[in-house]
């Protein structure tokens, strides 16, 4: 049996247990990244390939986890098409894209031109991670990624992006391409580094209805699935994604990290046998739950996914108040489970 457990189950294979690693698993919530982020603003720890490697690695020195994700921002690779872009903490643009000017003016771009920091980052994390822990990379899809352009920051009710949807379909479908294009060549450049697994995050399909999923979200997500499904298992992840299973089954994903808004049974019902799921416990549990309700609801999802493809995650990020105790316990009850 290969000694990378998260990247065996990712590939479809049976481990000898199930493997877990937490969305957002660097962060806030660790005084070691508070502590690096009072001498480094976050874009300059993305862009230093030692402080982004390092706070990288800090988790797994806490916790026993299986997985190590890349530290960087979906908005990361818009930087080489040209975008200016800070952080507030979310991002922020300088300009918003809108017109087709602005979109003509974004360049599909070679990401080892603009981006060659991150490319650096995997290569250290590569050569310096245990050979039983598997190294992910990622991106935000094209639709997610589109969302903070449009919008020029975070929005809580995305008038921008759904007027441009409305009334402009297809200057929005040529922003969705060029995402595509530049996201592809960025995740294939993270494997040619040393990324063994990737995901994408489509978190702003929450905002969307079925029909806008499967106009502005599902052929874009397929696109980059298929780039990347010769290179390296590719996982999914979006949210309120219980409305959108039945078309998802059509991505041939390899693994699909599934939110809050489905219990992981009816993912497994409506995308039936051979996919992995990933998940799902919801991080307000893990911020806010006693020792004893995360070990209950973390044995729940573990009954309810045993003898089946299944990698441990949240249903979201972990949140910045959750105390570090309190992942402890969770990934002890994975580990521990049916020993
Ligand atoms: O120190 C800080 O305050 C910066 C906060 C922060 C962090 C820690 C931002 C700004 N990004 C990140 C890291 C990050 N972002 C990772 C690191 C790897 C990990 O440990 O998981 C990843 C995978 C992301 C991806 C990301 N950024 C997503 C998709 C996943 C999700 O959470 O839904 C999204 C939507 C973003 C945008 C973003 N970047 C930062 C913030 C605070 C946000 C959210 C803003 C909003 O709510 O609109």
């Amino acid at each position: 049996m290969s000694q990378k457990l998260l990247l065996t189950v990712a590939q479809g294979q049976k481990g000898d247990r199930t493997p877990v690693w937490l969305m957002r698993q660097a962060g806030r919530y660790l005084k070691e990244y508070r502590d690096l982020r009072e001498k480094h603003t976050f874009l300059e720890t993305c862009q230093t390939p030692e402080l982004a490697a390092e706070v990288s690695l800090q988790p797994m020195r806490r916790f026993d986890i299986d997985g190590v994700i890349l530290f960087s921002d979906i908005m990361i690779p818009t930087l080489g098409m040209g975008v200016e872009l800070d952080f507030a903490p979310g991002p922020v643009l300088k300009t918003p894209i809108r017109s087709v000017s602005d979109i003509k003016n974004l360049r599909v771009c070679d990401p080892h031109e603009k981006t060659s920091f991150v490319l650096k980052t995997l290569q250290i994390l590569k050569s310096n991670l245990p050979d039983t822990k598997t190294l992910i990379g990622f991106c935000g899809a094209p639709f997610t990624t589109a969302c903070y352009l449009v919008e020029g920051k975070h929005s809580t009710d995305f008038s921008q992006v759904k007027k441009m949807m409305k009334d402009e379909p297809v200057l929005f479908h040529l922003l969705l391409d060029k995402l595509s294009q530049t996201l592809s060549l960025y995740l294939k450049a993270q494997v040619e580094a040393g990324a063994e697994v990737v995901q994408i995050f489509d978190t702003w399909t929450e905002i969307l209805t079925p029909k806008e999923y499967l106009e502005f979200a599902f052929p874009y997500e397929k696109k980059l699935i298929e780039s990347l499904r010769p290179l390296a298992p590719v996982i999914l992840f979006m949210k309120k994604s219980g409305d959108f299973l039945t078309q998802a089954k059509e991505l041939d994903v390899n693994v699909f990290s599934v939110d809050y808004s489905v219990s992981l049974s009816h993912a497994r019902e409506v995308l039936g046998d051979n996919i992995v799921l990933q998940g799902n416990l919801d991080p307000k549990i893990l911020q806010s739950g006693t020792k004893e309700e995360i070990k209950r609801e973390t044995l729940k999802i573990l009954n309810s996914m045993s003898g089946q493809k299944h990698i441990f995650n949240l249903a979201h990020g972990v949140l910045p108040e959750t105390p570090v105790e309190n992942v402890s316990t969770l990934i002890e009850v994975v580990r521990n489970y049916g020993k």
